[in-house]
């Protein structure tokens, strides 16, 4: 199986913490989003990534693939069976693609992407403000949902990697979540960043 994107893509990382936590082999193409190669933009159908070609089968989008990683090597299992912490885990996903992610992305878009890889001057209010306003609202409702080591039952879950992946992100732009305000969130992110697969999907290859 080929994955297609950068360890730097929150939304790669969740498929390279599953590839871990499964221990699957693969090879692993660590292109940028619409990049111009004919067999990733062949596999990702709108240039995002990740995306992946399993021997002829393509398929974009983490969630999608994560799916279809969990049907073929179903241990450890990922996805919760039990209907409610299915349900849980599957709101997390779509909480941490969705709500948590166009804001968390924001100061290391505008403090590594924009200054260090497009040469281009970043927004510091637009940080200033997902600091400030933005990720407080986030952090609160996840601070209520923290009871233990895992979001969703007694397993580590695509809750769990999709909630953090983000965190790692803003880690590199050189923030953390304070652990005065929000105690339970932070140990959390932390311990959850340190697992074995978390560490291996953090330092894949960039490029
Ligand atoms: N829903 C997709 C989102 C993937 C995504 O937006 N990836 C970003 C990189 S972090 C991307 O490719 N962006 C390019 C674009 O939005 O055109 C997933 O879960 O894989």
């Amino acid at each position: 199986m080929i994955l297609y994107g950068t360890s730097l893509s929150p939304y790669v990382r969740k498929v390279l913490v599953v590839l871990a936590e499964k221990g699957v082999a693969f090879e692993h193409v660590p292109c940028f989003f619409h990049s111009p190669d004919a067999a990733f933009q062949a596999a990702s159908p709108v240039g995002k990534i990740p995306a992946i070609d399993d021997e002829g089968f393509k398929l974009a989008d983490s969630t999608a693939i994560i799916v279809y990683l969990e049907a073929n090597h179903p241990s450890p299992a990922l996805l919760p069976a039990e209907a409610k912490a299915r349900a849980r885990a599957t709101w997390f996903d779509k909480f941490g693609d969705t709500e948590l992610f166009p804001v968390i992305i924001k100061p290391f878009f505008n403090r590594v992407v924009m200054p260090k890889m497009m040469g281009k001057p970043g927004d510091e209010a637009a940080v200033r403000k997902a600091l400030t306003e933005d990720l407080p609202k986030l952090y609160d409702y996840l601070e209520g949902e923290v009871v233990g080591p895992y979001l969703v039952g007694d397993a580590f879950s695509i809750a769990d990697i999709s909630i953090v992946t983000g965190f790692h992100n803003l880690r590199l732009a050189g923030e953390a979540v304070d652990a005065g305000r929000w105690p339970k969130l932070a140990a959390y992110v932390e311990a959850t960043l340190e697992r074995p697969s978390f560490a291996k999907a953090v330092a894949a290859p960039a490029n």
